[in-house]
């Protein structure tokens, strides 16, 4: 294939001109350093990664009789989504008992065999903490609501008299996160506040007994050899005294649609939460304590923040050397498919993380977004979309599949820690499509339906394209129903089809891994170091560039060519071109 328009100018032009002088971004670590500086890290899910019983939901043997998966992936760690005692209002985010199972997913004894397997193999397990709320079944809540007004019971949450006349309104304008008032009445006429569903009441983390049980809770796990704690809603915990109302956005929905263009010199996208519930100072206090505990245990135990904190530099407070190991980059996830924002959040968030002496934490998908390949296939989409209705515009699968490659192989050549979502290694798109009558997402329902919510991502795997289910569960049961797109993604058929998306993962985790780029560094190629199409860097030896413009770009001539995110193609002369909405690596 040859073409008539193609960028021309090279790296060696721009250094024969001597324009551009490279200057490193981020200057690389010892290869040997602690693990969680480095780690590629796979998200299961465990209701949808694998089921072993049959009954449509994912367990945890499911996900030990598949860890080979995970070997051939090349992975190092896996954080587990929850799957203690839950009533599963939301997904095992409403947690009743911190120290059990939920029979729904096993055992304490099959957690204690996936531990062991994945040890034995390499692989370090981090499990899920979510100490911002329980579920309204865990014993504190229901001892709470037994008590009287006033009482210690009720002080482990957030209980507060109503404002009006007669204590008929809520104690403040607070909205919750999934939509609706934040806050339920009882009937002896108390309120108690609940960030996310109704059945997820807030604990109140400035009484010492919650930070003792949690600090037992950890322990618990440690003891069963976790290698460290994914926090949920980290930036969350501690709410700003007195509780003053709050006009700006909390939910989804309505943050989605007036959100600002973002702030590129300093990599925001308006991802972040503010407000009087969020990123308080007093949250530090609690993972410095956490720290300590940590640091008791033998090995190098990790506390990776979910917090949706903007800018960079704030989220970069929660990695200081005494608090948690690493932050999700949440300002990456929803940075658009653009060149020059792209290079701006990437610089940001390597300049703060540097600043603080802790590594970056790049992700592109998880349960709670649209996924990557369908997300980056929408041709407005908009911060970050609460999930997509089949009535809505439809994701182009091919464009996002293509760009997803192209997003997956950038941020896998950055240096510093990836997070990988179940299924992205198979290309999986979003389910666009799902009816109302299977959505379970509190988020649908709390917005009465004005937002899909997350059951799109969290569709089940597929395992084998011509099993019932593709292979999820051996009844073929499915908790969701999945698209009959997911044939052509099954893990069986994509670790064979030459180019798969899954091939591509494995060959960039090992190259990644044998160049040690996770603890490699950053310097922009000088040629691009200014271009609004394409994103070239250098992370030690390797060289990665992302074509985001619509002209093929020119290979430099000599170099090899180390892994593609889709075909290359080649000119008159012979010389290598990437197209559009491609990333190579190459070694000059
Ligand atoms: O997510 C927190 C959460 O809801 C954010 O992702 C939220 O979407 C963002 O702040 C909005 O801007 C965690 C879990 O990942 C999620 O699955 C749970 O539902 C939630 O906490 C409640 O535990």
């Amino acid at each position: 294939m040859t073409t008539s328009r193609i960028s021309t100018i090279t790296p060696d032009d721009a250094r024969a001109t001597g324009t551009h002088v490279a200057s490193a971004v981020h200057e690389p670590v010892a290869p040997d350093s602690p693990w969680w500086r480095h780690a590629v890290i796979y998200q299961v899910y465990p209701r949808s990664f694998a089921d072993s019983d049959g009954d449509g939901v994912g367990d945890l043997r499911g996900v030990t009789a598949h860890l080979d998966h995970l070997v051939a992936l090349g992975v190092d760690a896996v954080w587990l989504s929850p799957f203690y005692r839950s009533p599963q209002r939301d997904a095992g985010y409403d947690v009743a008992d911190y120290r059990d199972v939920d029979p729904l997913f096993g055992s304490l004894a099959d957690a204690d065999e996936l531990i062991d397997a994945a040890h034995a193999r390499g692989i370090r397990i981090v499990v899920d903490l979510v100490p911002n709320h329980t579920s309204d079944q865990h014993p504190w809540f229901v001892e709470a609501l037994a008590a009287s007004p006033g009482s210690a019971a009720r002080a482990r949450y957030l209980f507060r008299e109503g404002s009006g006349e007669h204590g008929e309104l809520p104690p403040n304008n607070w909205q919750s996160i999934f939509g609706g008032p934040a806050w339920t009445r009882l009937e002896d006429g108390q309120w108690y506040l609940h960030m996310f569903d109704s059945s997820q009441p807030d604990l109140n983390w400035d009484n010492p007994e919650v930070g003792d049980e949690f600090e037992s809770v950890l322990r618990f796990w440690l003891d069963r050899d976790v290698d460290g704690f994914r926090v949920d809603v980290a930036h969350g915990m501690v709410k700003a005294p007195g509780l003053p109302d709050w006009d700006g956005h909390v939910a989804m929905v309505e943050g989605a649609a007036d959100i600002a263009a973002g702030a590129p010199e300093d990599g925001s996208t308006g991802a972040g939460n503010t407000g009087p519930m969020f990123d308080q100072e007093g949250v530090h206090d609690i993972y410095r304590r956490w720290r300590e505990v940590l640091d008791e245990y033998d090995g190098d135990r990790a506390l990776v923040a979910e917090a949706w904190v903007e800018p960079l530099s704030r989220l970069a407070r929660y990695v200081r050397p005494d608090e948690m190991n690493q932050a999700f980059n949440f300002s990456f996830l929803t940075t658009p498919w653009q060149a020059e924002r792209l290079r701006g959040v990437v610089e940001a968030s390597l300049r703060a993380n540097d600043a603080v002496g802790a590594p970056t934490t790049w992700v592109l998908s998880n349960h709670d977004v649209v996924r990557h390949s369908s997300r980056l296939g929408l041709a407005s989409p908009g911060l970050r979309p609460n999930g997509i209705f089949a009535e809505d515009p439809q994701p182009d699968a091919g464009l996002g599949l293509q760009r997803a490659r192209a997003a997956t192989l950038l941020m896998l050549g950055l240096p510093g820690s990836a997070y990988l979502y179940q299924g992205e290694e198979l290309g999986l798109p979003e389910h666009s499509a799902l009816d109302a009558s299977v959505r379970q997402d509190p988020a649908f329902f709390r917005t009465q339906g004005v937002e899909a919510g997350r059951d799109g991502c969290r569709v089940p795997l597929p395992w084998v394209a011509d099993a019932p289910g593709y292979g999820f569960s051996p009844t073929g049961e499915t908790w969701l129903p999945q698209p009959g797109s997911f044939r052509a993604h099954a893990a069986d058929v994509e670790a064979t089809a030459p180019g798969s998306t899954l091939q591509m993962y494995r060959s960039a985790l090992r190259l990644r891994r044998e160049a040690s780029l996770g603890t490699g560094s950053l310097t922009w190629e000088p040629a691009w170091s200014g271009s609004a199409d394409v994103v070239a860097l250098r992370n030690r030896e390797v060289v990665v560039l992302a074509n985001l413009g619509t002209e093929p770009v020119k290979v430099p001539n000599g170099v090899k060519v180390l892994v593609a995110s889709g075909p290359l193609v080649g000119d008159e002369s012979g010389a290598l071109l990437v197209p559009t909405d491609t990333t190579v690596w190459f070694r000059a």
